[in-house]
Formats: C-alpha cells, structure tokens, sequence
C-alpha cells in the first residue's frame, strides 16, 4: 500500500519472494524391542502404505537402523511424529519416530 500526492493510497502487487516451503523426512528409528507386526501396522495407518510396501520399510529399519516413511510439510510431520509416538507409548513400546528437513 503506497500513499499518493492527493493524501490517498494505491494497492501495488507485491513482489513474489516467497520461498517454497521446507519440506521434512518422517524416519522411523530401530529398537530391540517394538514387535515388527506393529511397527508394519503403524506405517500402513500413518503413512498409507500398503502392506507389502510397510513391511519393506519396516524390515529396512530394522536392518539399517533407521527408514524413511514420508516426507512432508513442517506441520504434516510434526503430527504424523506425535501420532506414531503417542500410538507406540500407549501399547506400552518404545518405537521411536523423528523428521529432519528433507
Ligand atoms: N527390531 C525390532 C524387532 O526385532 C523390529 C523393529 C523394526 C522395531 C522397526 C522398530 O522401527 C522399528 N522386534
């Protein structure tokens, strides 16, 4: 909004400097002691993946460690974490979820 000489205002379109928003990797970490069958019905309720597909992430995981299971906007996997991680304490295990910036 820009004033002008007889004491009004005009509305100039602004300049598009926006930056696209940051995406963030939701990674499911290794543990000795979450049974695989929930882990696999975790990813197929969270991250809507079939089970074939759940099941290779989860086997991914618990071969290497860690598995990515989506990637997603700030706010998507700041809930998608605290879902699984709420789901995994309330059965009692202690799977471990995290996003890092993709
Ligand atoms: N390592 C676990 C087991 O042998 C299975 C597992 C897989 C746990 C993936 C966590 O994110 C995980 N029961």
């Amino acid at each position: 909004i820009i004033p002008n000489k007889q004491g009004g205002t005009v509305l100039e379109r602004q300049e598009q400097k926006l930056k696209p928003p940051s995406m963030f990797k939701v990674v499911l970490l290794n543990d000795d002691f979450t049974p695989m069958e929930f882990v696999i019905m975790v990813i197929q309720q969270y991250f809507n993946k079939d089970r074939e597909t759940a099941s290779q992430i989860m086997l991914k995981v618990h071969r290497d460690g860690r598995g990515i299971c989506g990637v997603f906007s700030r706010d998507v996997a700041a809930t998608k974490v605290e879902q699984v991680v709420t789901h995994a304490r309330q059965a009692g295990h202690p799977l471990q979820c995290v996003m890092e910036e993709a």
